[in-house]
Order: C-alpha cells, then structure tokens, then sequence
C-alpha cells in the first residue's frame, strides 16, 4: 500500500483562498482540513474545503474530451478534438470574419493559475471585439470606477480589517460569501475582534443577513438606491465641514466638483425612495467623519444595480472625503507579489484605462476593459448582419443560467454553427457545444492566486504545486489554451507546443524589459528566459511575473523571491499588513486621484432623475442571495453540498405573503418583463417589506445535462427574470437587484380573465 503524504495548498473555490492541509494515498484523498499554518487563513476553512474531494470523484465530471454527434456525445482523443474544432471554426472565420467568433470567460477562470496566464493569449489570439465574460454580471462597475479614479482595473482599495475602528457595508454579506474583492479569510473572526477592539460594524441590505446579524447595526435599504444614499452621505460631509481628506488632499483632483454634484442630495431628498431616516444618515456620516480609522464596502448588491459604477464610485468617493483612504484602518491598496499593473511601469502616473474602445454590433454599448457587456450576447448571435456571432467559445463558465434573461441566450445558444465549452460538466451551457474539453481534476493543478493577492487585506503569496498525478489523459489547462489559440491563429493542430510556449514567454520578457522603471529594464531577453529553464507553461510564467515583481530577486540582482523559494514554504510567504501607497500605486495621466471622472460626472443627472420615479402599484423588488454551501451554478451535483433543506425559495416578507395570501411551502408565480416562474415560498422577516429574494445558479432540469444530483433538486433559475434589456451604462454590468417584479399565488395566465 502506497505511503499517505501530506500536502499544503490554497482552495481554488473562492475569494477567501484559505490555506488547506490534505492528507492523501496515492490518488485518494484521505483527508482536507484547515492548514494552522497558512500565512493569511491561520486554520480556517468553510464547509466548501471538504468538497474539493467529492468534486475531484464526481462520476458525472468529464475526464476526456467530447464531441456531440446528434444527441450523443462521443469521447475522443485531445488530437481528435483540436482536429474537430479546427474543422469547425475555421471556415467560420474565413467566411465570416473574426466577430463571428464570440468567447465567454467565466468565474471559475479567476481562480486558474493556467487561466489567469494563457487565457489572455487566446483573447489576442481570436482578434474578436466579441469578448465577454461574468465580469459584467458581477464586478465591472467597481473596475470601471476605480479604473478612472487611479488607473487600473484593479486598483481597489481593501479594507484594512484588522486596524479598523469602523466599517460601514453595503450590499455585501461576507459571513456566507467569505468575501469578495476583499480576499480575508475567517469574516467572521475578523469581525468580531472589530467589535472586541470597542469598533462597531454597520451593514446596508435589504436583507437582515447572516453578516447584517453580527452587526452593530443594520439598516433596510430600498434595492438600487446606494448611491442616493451614498450621495447624501457625501453631502453630509460637506455641509457639515466633515470633510478632511488630510494627506491625501495634494494627490486629488475634483474635490469641488463632487462639493457640487453632492448639493442636491440633502439626505431628506433621497430618505424615502431609500427607506432610510435623513436623521440616520446624518448620523452614519458624522460616525465615519469621526471614527479614527473607518471604511465604506461595498459589493455585488452595489455593483449588480441600476447605478453600478456610481455606487462603487462613491463608496471611494467617502473614503476619501474622510481621509481614510490608504491610510492604516481605512480602505488600502495591496501590492501584490506578481502581475499588478500599479506595480508595473512608472510608479505614480500611467496610460489610465481605456475604455469604449469598440461598441456592441447590436445595442452599440461601449466595450470595458476589453470586454463586451454579457446582457448583449444573445441579441448579438440572433441578428443577422455582418459580425454576427456564429460561435462561440465558453471557458469555464455558465452563461445559461448565469446571465440574465437565460431563455432567451438559451435559445439563441441553440442556433449557433459551433461551440466549444472547456469545461467538467455538461451542464445547462455545455450541452450547446460541439466539443468539450474538460480541465485537469482541481488537486492535480498547481496553484496561485495571481488575481486575489492583488485584493488581499494582508500582503502574502502562496504558491502550491499539483498535490495529486493528473488522471490519464489530461492535458493542462495552459496547453489547451495555446493550441486553440494555434487554431484561431490559423497555425492549425500541428503546432509545436514547447516553441508557442517559449515564443509567449519570449514576448513578455521583452515587454518587461522594455518597460522603463521595472526592476530587469534593460536585461537582455534572451539570457532571461535561459535562466528560467527548466520550468515551462504557467509555473515559468509565474517565476518570470514574481521575479520581476516587486518583491522579485530581479533575476540575481537583488534579494527576494522567486518560484523556488515560494515552493519551500509550502504555508506562504507573508509580505506584511498593508501599507500606505500613494502616490506611488497610481496609474492616472494626470498622476493624482481622479475624484470626479467625467463619464461618472455625467451619469449623476440620471441619479437625480430617479429619485422622482414612482413605482407601479403592486411592484415588487427581486434580489438574489448566496448560500455558504452553494458556489454560483457549478457545486450543485455533489451530495456533501445539497443535502437537506431546499435553497432554492423565494423568501418574502410576513406582511406581503398575508397580502398576497401566500402560504410557506407552496409555490408563487413571479413575473417580470423577461419571464415567469412558479417557486416554493419561504416566508421570513428578515427580508425588507417589497422586496423578495431567490438565489441565482439553480434551474437544473433542463433535458441533455449530465449531472445527476443536481437534476434531482434542481430548483429554479432567478436568471429567467432578470433583464438583458437595460445595464449600469458606464460599465455596461447587468442589473441582477432590484427586478421589478409581480408575484402572484397562482399564475395570472392560468387565471380565468375577470368579467
Ligand atoms: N441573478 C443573479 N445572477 C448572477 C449573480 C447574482 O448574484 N444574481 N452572480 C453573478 C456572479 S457574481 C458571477 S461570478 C456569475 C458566475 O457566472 P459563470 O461564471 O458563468 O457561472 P459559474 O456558475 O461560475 O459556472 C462556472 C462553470 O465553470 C465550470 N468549472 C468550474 N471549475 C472549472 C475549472 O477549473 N475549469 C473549467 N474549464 N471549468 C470549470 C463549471 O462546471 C461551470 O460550468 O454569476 C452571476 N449571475
Ligand atoms: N457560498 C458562496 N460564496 C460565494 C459565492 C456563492 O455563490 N456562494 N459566489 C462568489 C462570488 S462569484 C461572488 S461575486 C461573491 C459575492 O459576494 P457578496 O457580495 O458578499 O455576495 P452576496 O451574498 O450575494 O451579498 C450581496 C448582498 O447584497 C444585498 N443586496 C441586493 N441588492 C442590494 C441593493 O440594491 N443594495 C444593497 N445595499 N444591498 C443589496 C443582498 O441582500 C445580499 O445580502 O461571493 C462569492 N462567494
Ligand atoms: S472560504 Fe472559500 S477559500 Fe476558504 S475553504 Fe471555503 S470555499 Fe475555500
Ligand atoms: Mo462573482
């Protein structure tokens, strides 16, 4: 019997990236707890951990590459399928030209070493504007606002949690999301000593949430209306002379623009289409004014709104207002060990983001950040015309039930000439392609965290490598992703690997010491990639990014870190608490914080606008919610995670179900402008009165999906009623709170038609 070996690693699962400690024999895993050691987790995990092993044995996840023949799917050889995939998108962008390919990057690749590196080098190999992903059912507002106020997308200041006296959260519930851009593990322990160091915590949620209950105080917010709020918070801080941006003062400009813009929002003004007292918002405001360290968050019901960017705007806007921007207890920027653009370059000034660089065929929406607003997709391969979308590519991700209006993507999914899915299941999107081709089981890949080290209230780095053999047949991620992008190139199936591998890393040496202020500016290109060898594929793209870091040894020049040293603390390298960064993280042209960025500025005038909107009689409001045992749309087939309870229900609030003669347990029918759905009821005070909840990622019975458990409790897809028609406009995310929507005991077009 094989001898049982113990491995460190950080989950892949979410933000959190908690340190694990799994105990195996040869393939089997025999145990996964919390890693004590771990630099930034210390020990915690979330049931999610456990899974890892469920999820790696799942009958119904796929091990070899497929194809569709028919109804009928056919394992293949990886050869048989580039071959295949060749075959069928090439004369697609012959004729058709480079548009009709579209690719869909979704969450999981975020939280994929090889993804993190080579998928970029398939986007610039497709030469398409048709690039979407779920960051704009997600987070884009908050890269958008950021992106114009210092320069990166991803230039987000984290709170400080463990130096700070107060924290104000909106539209965010970390105890059962465990965060989310703000990567800190054990939410509920960083909480609590806030309050045991005599801090106080304040949460903004339509929804009295597991977070909103370890809280000082929690207050019912109208969905939508955090930037009204927001705004007259900001007022606030002008008319009562609270404002005190303190050091930060010389690196801003457009302090006496947002004085301006803030005039109209007199916390009476926006009081009731928030449901919050003009009394409490005063008081919020002189609460953070005079705490001595505070900061504002906010997340998904701040960015998935009507007003998006200007709601993550302004959450910035007050942390600067009050000073507690980058300073220690207040929202600050990491500085990540490898691939940070504000650590790259001239510290201090940039070429800022570029955005609207490119529009949607159909709708003419601004491309962000490279991307294109996911609400378009289907309205983009459903009109004909030149740069239609004939195929697609999905990587990682479920668009079918992840974005809104699903029926209709659904359906326009089904008209497409080919599709291709990277991905384990065959799954409500998957079951579209023509070829899937599945990635390596999760403990057979190495790991690091390139994206959420750059969002970390602790500055650390964690590199692990694969802690299982990768099954017979498996081909990593990073080499799927170079040979589609020989496809898409026009290099076809036959290209040699090692030389694509070695001519991507080449390009980015030159890049780097081409770039003036990094710390190998000037070193010869050649001899750098010498002396990363042995290494290929993402662990020598990992070595190259950390070594030119800014922690990096600089290839020799200096002391500090590569790939190697980080591999000999298998717990993580702790690079300290964070610390002050201005001016040196910004990346503005201008050099300074840009507090009133011009798109922004004029968005302002629909705010205003819509504070005198009345709402429909009988109008209620749809918002989605998260479940510590649940992960998007793809953890739903394994039996650890979804026994019990149904989760899939609509809360609602005692006094609408009476109205609404709702009883528990029975199903309502809600509507919306996109569509119906029948759904149990789960009647609870804790959610605003007006307002009903359902999370999102269910809907798992939908015929030619292979997965099992899911299907036997398959509840319902939230997606089929929120809108494709309408998005936050700067950032172009979806709305996904705040649906408008009518909820029914019985479904109206079932009901006999009055007289
Ligand atoms: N109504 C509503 N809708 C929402 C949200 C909401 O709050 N409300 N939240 C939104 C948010 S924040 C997000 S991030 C999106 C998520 O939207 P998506 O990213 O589109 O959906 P996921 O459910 O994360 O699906 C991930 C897919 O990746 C596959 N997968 C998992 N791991 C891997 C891997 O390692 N490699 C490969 N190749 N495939 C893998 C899974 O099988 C699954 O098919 O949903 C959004 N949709
Ligand atoms: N267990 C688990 N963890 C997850 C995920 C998961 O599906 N399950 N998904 C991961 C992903 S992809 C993400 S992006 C993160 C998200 O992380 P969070 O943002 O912390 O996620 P949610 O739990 O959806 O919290 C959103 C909150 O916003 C509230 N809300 C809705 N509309 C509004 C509004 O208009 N204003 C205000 N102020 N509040 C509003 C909701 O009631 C809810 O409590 O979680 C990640 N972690
Ligand atoms: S909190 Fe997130 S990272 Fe930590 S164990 Fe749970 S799923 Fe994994
Ligand atoms: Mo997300």
């Amino acid at each position: 019997m094989a001898a049982t070996k113990t491995s460190y690693t950080t989950c892949p699962l979410c933000e959190a990236t908690c340190g694990l400690e799994i105990v195996t024999r040869g393939s089997e895993v025999l145990s996964i707890r919390g890693d004590t050691q771990d630099v930034l987790s210390h020990g915690y995990i979330c049931p999610k951990a456990y899974s890892l092993k469920e999820l790696d044995a799942d009958q119904d996840r796929i091990r070899e590459p497929m194809i569709r023949k028919g109804d009928q799917w056919q394992s293949v050889s990886w050869d048989n399928a580039f071959a295949e995939i060749e075959r069928g998108l090439a004369p697609i962008l012959q004729q058709q030209g480079r548009n009709a390919l579209a690719i869909y990057a979704g969450n999981p690749n975020v939280h994929n070493l090889g993804s993190q590196l080579y998928l970029p080098v398939l986007i610039l190999s497709a030469k398409t504007h048709n690039f979407f992903s779920a960051s704009t059912v997600d987070q884009m507002p908050k890269q958008v606002a950021v992106g114009m106020m210092y320069g990166t997308g991803l230039s987000v200041p984290i709170p400080d949690l463990e130096r700070t006296s107060y924290l104000l959260l909106l539209g965010a519930n970390p105890l059962v999301s465990n965060g989310s851009l703000m990567t800190a593990p054990d939410m509920r322990g960083r909480l609590r000593r806030i309050r045991q160091r005599g801090g106080k915590i304040v949460v903004i949620d339509p929804y009295r949430t597991r977070t909103a209950q370890e809280a000082d105080e929690h207050h019912f917010i109208r969905p939508g209306y955090d930037a009204h709020f927001l705004f007259a918070i900001v007022h606030t801080l002008f008319a009562e002379g609270l404002v005190a941006p303190g050091r930060l003062a010389e690196h801003i400009n457009g302090l006496e623009e947002v004085r301006t813009l803030a005039q109209p929002f007199t916390p009476e003004s926006v009081a009731s289409s928030c449901g919050i007292a003009a009394e409490t918002i005063r008081t919020l405001a002189r609460e953070l004014a005079a705490a001595p360290q505070a900061v504002v968050y906010g997340r998904i019901g701040t960015c998935t709104q009507e007003f998006g960017t200007l709601a993550s705007w302004l959450v910035d806007v007050v942390n600067i207002l009050t000073g507690n921007l980058d300073r220690e207890g207040g929202a600050m920027f990491p500085k990540a060990a490898a691939g940070a653009r504000n650590t790259q370059g001239t510290p201090g000034k940039g070429r800022g983001v570029r955005l609207g660089r490119w529009k949607s065929r159909v709708r003419g929406l601004p491309e962000v950040l490279g991307e294109l607003p996911v609400s378009c997709l289907a309205e983009e391969i459903e009109t004909p015309g030149e740069g239609q979308i004939r195929a697609l590519i999905t990587i990682a991700g479920n668009p079918a039930l992840s974005t809104p209006n699903s029926q209709r993507l659904q359906k326009a999914l089904g008209t497409l000439e080919f599709m291709v899915s990277m991905d384990m299941y065959l799954n409500e999107t998957t079951r579209y392609a023509n070829v899937i081709l599945p990635p390596p089981a999760a403990l057979a890949r190495s790991h690091y965290d390139l994206a959420f080290y750059q969002l970390a209230a602790h500055n650390v780095a964690h590199y692990s490598p694969a802690i299982v053999e990768p099954e017979p047949g498996t081909l990593d991620e990073w080499e799927v992703f170079l040979r589609l992008a020989g496809i898409l190139s026009g290099q076809g199936t036959t290209i040699d690997m090692n030389v694509l591998d070695d001519m991507t890393m080449m390009t980015l040496i030159q890049r780097e010491v081409a770039t003036p202020g990094s710390s190998i500016e000037g070193r010869d290109a050649a001899e750098l990639l010498a002396a990363l060898k042995p290494r290929r594929g993402q662990e020598r793209m990992l070595d190259f990014l950390l070594r030119s870091g800014p922690y990096g040894d600089a290839f020799g020049a200096q002391d500090g870190l590569n790939l190697a040293m980080l591999a000999d603390n298998p717990h993580g390298v702790d690079l300290g608490p964070l610390q002050p960064r201005m001016p040196e993280v910004l990346r503005t042209p201008s050099g300074k914080i840009e507090l009133a960025p011009l798109p922004i500025v004029a968005d302002v005038e629909r705010l205003q606008a819509s504070l005198s909107s009345e709402s429909e009689n009988g109008q209620m409001f749809l918002i989605g919610r998260r479940d510590l045992r649940s992960n998007n749309s793809w953890m739903h087939n394994l039996h650890v995670l979804t026994k019990g309870k149904e989760r899939c229900t609509l809360h609602i609030h005692p006094d609408d179900a009476t109205r609404l003669e709702l009883v528990e347990g029975e199903c309502a029918c809600i509507t919306s402008r996109a569509g119906t759905l029948e759904v149990p009821i789960e009647v609870t005070a804790a959610i605003m009165p007006g307002v009903v909840s359902l999370p999102h990622g269910w809907g798992h019975n939908l015929p030619g999906t292979r997965m099992h458990i899911a299907s036997e409790h398959a509840g319902v897809n939230t997606n089929i009623l929120t809108d494709e028609a309408g998005v936050d406009p700067l950032s172009g995310n979806a709305i996904l709170n705040g649906i408008p929507v009518k909820v029914f005991k019985r479904n109206p077009s079932l009901q006999p038609m009055p007289g």
